[in-house]
């Protein structure tokens, strides 16, 4: 009997339909080819390229499990396999991936007008145009029910005031998703770029998901009309659906960023030699690899059961808490292991695990930090809401 792949321990592909496969492969490729070669720099630039988006439109993923108006319709299990492949490469790329099809486009996908719908949805799968996802404000990040940000009705019209912080292609984005309180709930309004008092500002100085634009959205006395707001919903529900989405993109991505971090340490540890020998013949690296390997095929053997879950429709928000609370922090854990076992190189941006790891810094705080989703499994298991 053969001993099992490095590179898949557990033989979980074997668990995958030829359909999921073709998809993760493909996905594979192009962050073989197109991103890994280039991400070092964009990095080290801080920017991604816009073009990307009609590339990654191209490429059928953006809000590739959204049904109609030009999305794939594919399973919740194989877009969750691309959001793999597209982490390994860099989690400002899954960021990006995630914050157009699983925040914005739906967003409108499940709360908006047909109208709304018809307008954006297939611009925003062919990546021909972008949406950004405003919920965080300076002074409400965990506690979205905070927020300051308000909108009120002007005969038809509707005017909106307030900030939004740390927005994922806020000032790249052709349309923003921006919640709002309203006298009759949080509402969802649809503000395209250029709309008169509505203005970005780009955070700067990040060391974490350089590869990817963070802004500050302005709004300031934004007048936009009726049919501007998103009309199925009025409550925090509908903010909060859409990071159920975003969160189990997540929970796969995360692991593929730990397996890209494992890979690069395995390779390297058979390479580098030192007291005579490879790094990879000494008991404790040995034992910081089998860890690794552990660690990487526990987060995707879990992914893959959430996918299962999500296709089946069973899927509980309280699960996906868990799935983002553990595979977020295996990842970390991975790529602080990896970085040690790359010695010096481990610093450099010429290898992919520091990228990884201080990219993951930002993963593990954004769409509800360890200590929510900690506090939501919490609540779950002990029927006591902890967090006011
Ligand atoms: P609570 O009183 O429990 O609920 C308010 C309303 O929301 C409903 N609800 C949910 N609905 C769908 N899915 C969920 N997971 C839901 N959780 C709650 C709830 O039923 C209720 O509905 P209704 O109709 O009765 O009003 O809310 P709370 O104020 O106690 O807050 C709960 C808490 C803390 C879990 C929630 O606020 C939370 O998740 N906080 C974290 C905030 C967060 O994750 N922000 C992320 C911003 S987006 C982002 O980070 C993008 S980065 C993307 C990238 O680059 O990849
Ligand atoms: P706070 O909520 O102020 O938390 C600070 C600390 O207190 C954390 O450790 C937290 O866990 C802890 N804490 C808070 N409440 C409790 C409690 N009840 N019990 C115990 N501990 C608690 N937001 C968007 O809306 N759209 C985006 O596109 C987006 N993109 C982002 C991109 C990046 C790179 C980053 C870093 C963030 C992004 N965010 C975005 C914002 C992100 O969602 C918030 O940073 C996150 O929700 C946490 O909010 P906060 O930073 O205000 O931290």
């Amino acid at each position: 009997s053969q001993t099992p792949s490095p590179t898949d321990f557990l033989e979980l592909d074997g668990s995958l339909s030829d359909e999921e496969r073709d998809i993760r492969d493909t996905v594979r490729a192009f962050v073989r080819d197109r991103i890994v070669p280039n991400v070092g720099e964009w990095f080290e630039e801080a920017r991604i390229p816009r073009e990307l988006a009609r590339e990654l439109g191209k490429l059928g993923v953006l809000g590739m499990h959204l049904e109609g108006y030009g999305c794939a319709g594919t399973s919740a299990t194989a877009y969750g396999l691309a959001c793999m492949e597209l982490e390994a490469g860099d989690s400002g790329l899954r960021s990006l991936v995630s914050v157009q099809g699983s925040l914005a486009m739906f967003a409108i996908w499940k709360w908006g007008s047909e109208e709304q719908k018809q307008e954006w949805l297939p611009r925003m799968a062919a990546g021909e145009a972008i949406g950004c996802f405003g919920l965080t404000e300076p002074d409400s990040g965990s506690d979205p029910g905070a927020m300051r940000t308000n909108a009120r009705r002007d005969g038809d019209d509707w005017i909106v005031n307030g900030r939004k912080m740390w927005i994922t292609n806020g000032s790249l984005a052709d349309v923003a998703v921006v919640w709002a309180r309203t006298d009759e709930g949080v509402r969802g309004f649809l503000v395209p770029k250029g709309t008169p008092g509505f203005t970005t500002n780009d955070i700067h100085r990040k060391l974490s998901l350089r590869a990817s634009v963070t802004s500050e959205l302005v709004l300031d006395d934004v007048r936009l009309p009726a049919d501007a707001v998103l009309p199925e919903v009025s409550s925090l529900r509908g903010p909060l659906s859409c990071l159920n989405e975003a969160r189990f993109g997540i929970i796969w991505g995360a692991a593929g960023a730990a397996r890209a971090c494992f890979e690069a340490a395995l390779d390297y540890s058979k390479t580098r030699v030192q007291f005579g020998k490879p790094i990879a013949s000494f008991q404790i690296q040995q034992q910081k690899l089998a860890m690794m390997a552990l660690e990487v095929n526990r987060a995707a053997l879990l992914a893959l059961h959430l996918g299962r879950l999500k296709d089946e429709g069973r899927l509980r928000p309280e699960q996906v808490s868990m799935g983002k609370l553990g595979n977020v922090n295996a990842a970390l854990e991975v790529a602080r292991t990896a970085r040690q076992v790359l010695g010096a190189n481990g610093v450099t941006l010429e290898y992919p695990v520091i990228r990884h790891m201080n990219n993951l810094e930002s993963v593990v705080t954004y769409e509800g930090t360890a200590d929510v989703h900690a506090l939501v499994v919490g609540g779950a298991l002990t029927g006591i809401q902890a967090f006011r």
